[in-house]
């Protein structure tokens, strides 16, 4: 595919990167201020989520930054460049998440009041923060609002079967 340049070529788009300490995730940007995502491998491999809200703003042209904050407590922020295929992600998990990781390794959707007591009855700080850059192995426009993209639970080789065209969503 011709790589997005404004934000409205980027939406739609959903990506498959490995950040260079081995954790793998898929993003779909699902429309001008919202995200689904699923979570391959990491500290938190196992974990999707859908409907997250995001600030999504156009830095130069093809390159865009995401940022939000998680009904957990975990804040994100993402730059995506995308003709060099490279990301760059700093994630500040409060410490709870880092201690109990398995607590937010589900569909959150289906556990948001889990999150959220789960953020009031554990520790926030120190929090646990990460900075990596990631390399992108996949990217396809999958339209936007495609409720078929993120649609079921990471399993074990599910980003090799998109990127081999084995598992579509358009
Ligand atoms: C990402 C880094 C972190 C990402 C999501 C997260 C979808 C969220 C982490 C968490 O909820 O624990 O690149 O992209």
């Amino acid at each position: 595919m011709s790589i997005p340049l404004t934000v409205e070529d980027f939406i739609g788009t959903e990506l498959i990167y490995t950040y260079d300490n081995g954790w793998e995730y898929e993003l779909y940007v699902k429309n001008r201020d919202t995200i689904d995502y699923r979570i391959f491998s990491g500290m938190v491999g196992g974990r999707w989520v859908k409907d997250q809200k995001v600030f999504l703003d156009m830095l130069l042209p093809g390159v865009f930054k995401l940022s939000w904050s998680e009904p957990t407590g975990t804040d994100v922020s993402l730059c995506f460049m995308l003709a060099e295929k490279r990301t760059h992600g700093t994630i500040f998990f409060p410490k709870w998440v880092h201690d109990f990781p398995a607590i937010t390794v589900c569909y959150q959707n289906d556990y948001i009041p889990l999150m959220e007591e789960s953020r009031l009855k554990y520790d926030t700080y120190p929090k646990f923060d990460v900075s990596e850059f990631s390399t992108i192995t996949f990217m396809k426009n999958c339209g936007a609002n495609n409720e078929k993209v993120v649609a079921q639970a990471p399993y074990d080789g599910m980003a090799d079967d998109i990127r081999s065209g084995k598992l579509t969503f358009n």
